[in-house]
Parts: structure tokens; C-alpha cells; sequence
């Protein structure tokens, strides 16, 4: 495997994701790149001539499954501090909504955020991405919405930006200052929002910070005239949305998001079924979020036997927080899927490969195939639903991305 992002993998059996259903398998497969992209896939018995020169370092991967680098499509892991407080709280009994609502939750977070210089938060973000390297992930996500500044979001995103660089990852940057209100506005509601539209947004989109934007719609975050207008705002600079919608009351987020054509709508415990029909008429996927259902004791399931039926596309994501979701790992959020949604191990797989990229607007990868980025991870296991089943523990025996080992 050269510096220069070109190599080859032989006798691999490959799980391409290929086709809108199955892992698209190919047993005793090679798998060869340059520059870091796929330029060739196919059974090892018909490497073409042009692919051989790439024979002499080649990796066998002596059966081993190879799939498409795992992509974390809604995480919050740039922050300082943490609420391992609050955790030992809710197990008294306190509510999440109760300890927010109390000046806890997400503005303790913003309170020890504001504290931190960049360095500081890369520092504390990069042993979080790293574990979800390490398991094979190679495309992240990460919001911003803890320093609820102009400033202090600009700093996040620029520590998420250098995240990236640092581990040789892929991370897309989301806007999201619509999170909570900052004590400086408090009873001006109205006056934070406007700023963030007329004044945060444009001047972050000039800096070329924010890849997408995302609004807290909830009755304890922003309402869904709150979150229109940042939409509207959003796309008058063209950026794409997506929300944290319906995930602890039903403000119809899963429908106004579908209507402002979001990449996605996230969490969706209290959809309805005129949300889900929104968002499969629209495309807009779902992101799937079991940590933080989990780690609240969260019942209502969100709709998943009904955007199967309406053929939206699922995502799985960490949604890596200090206070709902304090999960570093994608594939226990894979296996959470399963076991607490009643996902299939290949729909979770599909959700954290495939329907991930779509949920960032990412046609590029996600996929094993000729064209697209060369992320892929060779794992110890034999067959995709593995990945799936095991909770914790490595399996990732090596993890590439842009053609280059970083695992
Ligand atoms: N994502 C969020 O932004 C909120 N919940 C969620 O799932 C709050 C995160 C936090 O408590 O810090
Ligand atoms: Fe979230």
C-alpha cells in the first residue's frame, strides 16, 4: 500500500451495498484503488491486466468480510465537559426535560464549552472520534450548537474541521444554534433567532464553516416557526437542512423538514403518519438514533414499521452527546437498532453505510464501487450480520480511508 493512496486487496469477500437490497456480496474478491478512489472490484480470478501492477504490494485479506467505511451521520462529539452528573441523576429519577428546564442539560454543556479554547475542544473531541475510527468509521458528522455564540460555534466547527485532518477522516460540519436559547437572550426569544438568521449564518457560510443546518425542534428547544425561519435562511444561502425532529413532543418537525427537502429528519419517536408520508414523498431520510432512546428509558418507538412500509430510507446514527447519548460506539448503535427498533442487521448496516451518505448528501461513498472514495474496513468477521451481533469488543482489523490505512 503506497503514501500516494493506491493499492489493491485480494480475496476479500466484499459486501458492496450495491443494488437497493441485499450486501451485495462477492466471495474471493479484489478490490483495487488509486488516488484514492475504487478503480476496479470484481471476483480475484479476473483482475484485470491493468490493475496488475498493483499485485506486488497487494493485501490478502485470506477470506476476511471488507465493507464500505462506516458513516456516523448525527453526532455532537465536539464539547467540553461532561454530565455524568446529570446520568446519576435521571437513575434518582430526575427527568431530562426536569433538569434542562432547571438551567442543566444542554446549557451545562454550553456553560463549560464557552470555557474552552479551540485546542481544548480538539483535544476532547479527538479521543471520541478516534473510538469510532477505530470500529471502522470513516465518515463522521459533527454539530455545533454548545457555545451558542457566533463566535464560540465558529471555533466548534473549526475543532470538528481540524478533527478531520488530524485522524485522516472525513467530517461534515452542522450548524446547529438553534440548540438551546443563551442566557444573554433570555425573554428575547425572537431577537436570537433573527441574529442567527440575519447575522451568525451568512457570516459562518462566508467562512465556509457549516456544511449543512440542523434546529432543535422541540418544546423544551425551538418551535417549528423558530425552525422555518432558519430553514428559509438556510436556503437563501443554499444550504442544505435537516432536524432534530419529534423526538420528545410532536411539532410536526418530521413534516416541515420533508417540506424544506431535508437530507434528513432525526429521531422520530413522536412522527405521525403524516410525518413519515411527508418525508417518503419528499426522499428525506430517517436517522435513527437508539443511544439516546436507551439512555433516557425513552417507550414510544419511533415508526419504523411504517417508513419501511413508505419506503423512506433509514440511518443509524450515535448521536454521540454529553447528556442523552453518551455513545462512542456506531456499531453498538447498529446492534441497538436491531434489538431495540427491530431493524434487520441489514437494514442497520444499510443505515450506517449507503443510507448514512444519503443522509449527508453524499453520493460519493457509502458504497463499494468503482468511482467512489476507497473507505473500506477490513473486519474479524465472516459475514455482515456479525458486525451487527457482536456488542463491543474490536473487530475492525484495519480501516482505510481516501486508500490510506489509518487503522
Ligand atoms: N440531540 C440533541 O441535540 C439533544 N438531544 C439529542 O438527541 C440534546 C443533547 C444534550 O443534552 O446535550
Ligand atoms: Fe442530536
Amino acid at each position: 500500500m503506497s503514501a500516494t493512496g493506491d493499492g489493491l486487496v485480494l480475496n476479500a469477500r466484499l459486501a458492496t451495498f450495491a443494488g437497493v437490497h441485499g450486501y451485495g456480496l462477492i466471495e474471493h474478491a479484489a478490490l483495487a484503488w488509486r488516488r484514492g478512489r475504487i478503480v476496479w472490484l470484481g471476483p480475484t480470478a479476473q483482475l484485470p491486466r491493468d490493475c496488475m501492477d498493483l499485485r506486488a504490494n497487494a493485501l490478502d485479506a485470506k477470506g476476511a468480510l471488507v465493507t464500505p467505511g462506516l458513516i456516523d451521520a448525527h453526532t455532537h462529539l465536539v464539547f467540553a465537559g461532561d454530565r455524568a452528573d446529570e446520568f446519576e441523576q435521571r437513575l434518582q429519577g430526575a427527568g431530562y426535560e426536569a433538569i434542562a428546564r432547571a438551567g442543566g442539560g444542554i446549557m451545562a454543556t454550553v456553560r463549560a464549552t464557552r470555557e474552552a479554547d479551540e485546542d481544548a475542544l480538539l483535544a476532547a473531541a479527538q479521543p471520541r472520534a478516534q473510538a469510532l475510527l477505530h470500529e471502522g468509521v470513516t465518515t463522521l458528522e459533527v454539530k455545533s450548537g454548545y457555545a451558542l455564540t457566533c463566535e464560540g460555534e465558529a471555533r466548534m466547527l473549526r475543532a470538528a474541521r481540524r478533527l478531520g485532518d488530524l485522524l485522516g477522516i472525513d467530517v461534515r460540519c452542522t450548524l446547529l444554534a438553534l440548540h438551546a436559547l443563551p442566557p444573554e437572550y433570555a425573554r428575547r426569544r425572537s431577537a436570537f433567532v433573527d441574529a442567527v438568521c440575519t447575522e451568525w449564518l451568512p457570516r459562518l457560510h462566508a467562512l465556509g464553516l457549516p456544511d449543512a443546518v440542523d434546529a432543535f425542534c422541540e418544546d423544551i428547544g425551538f418551535s417549528a416557526a423558530e425552525t422555518r425561519q432558519v430553514f428559509i435562511a438556510a436556503r437563501a444561502l443554499d444550504l442544505p437542512v435537516k432536524l432534530h425532529a419529534d423526538q420528545l413532543s410532536n411539532l410536526h418537525g418530521a413534516a416541515l423538514a420533508a417540506e424544506f427537502g431535508a437530507l434528513s429528519a432525526d429521531h422520530l419517536e413522536c412522527t405521525d403518519a403524516a410525518g413519515v408520508a411527508a418525508m417518503a414523498a419528499a426522499g428525506t431520510v430517517a436517522v435513527l438514533l437508539p443511544g439516546s432512546f436507551y439512555a433516557l428509558r425513552e417507550t414510544r418507538q419511533p415508526p419504523v414499521a411504517a417508513l419501511r412500509a413508505a419506503g423512506v430510507p433509514m440511518a443509524v446514527a450515535t448521536d454521540l452527546n454529553p447528556g442523552t447519548s453518551p455513545l462512542r460506539s456506531l456499531r453498538l448503535a447498529v446492534n441497538m437498532a436491531c434489538t431495540l427498533f427491530a431493524l434487520t442487521p441489514e437494514e442497520a448496516l444499510r443505515g450506517v453505510t449507503v443510507h448514512a451518505a444519503r443522509a449527508l448528501g453524499l453520493a460519493d461513498r457509502g458504497r463499494l464501487a468503482p468511482g467512489l472514495r476507497a473507505d473500506f474496513v477490513l473486519w474479524d468477521a465472516a459475514t455482515p450480520a456479525e458486525l451487527a451481533y457482536w456488542m463491543g469488543g474490536t473487530l475492525a482489523a484495519a480501516v482505510y480511508s481516501l486508500g490510506m490505512r489509518r487503522v
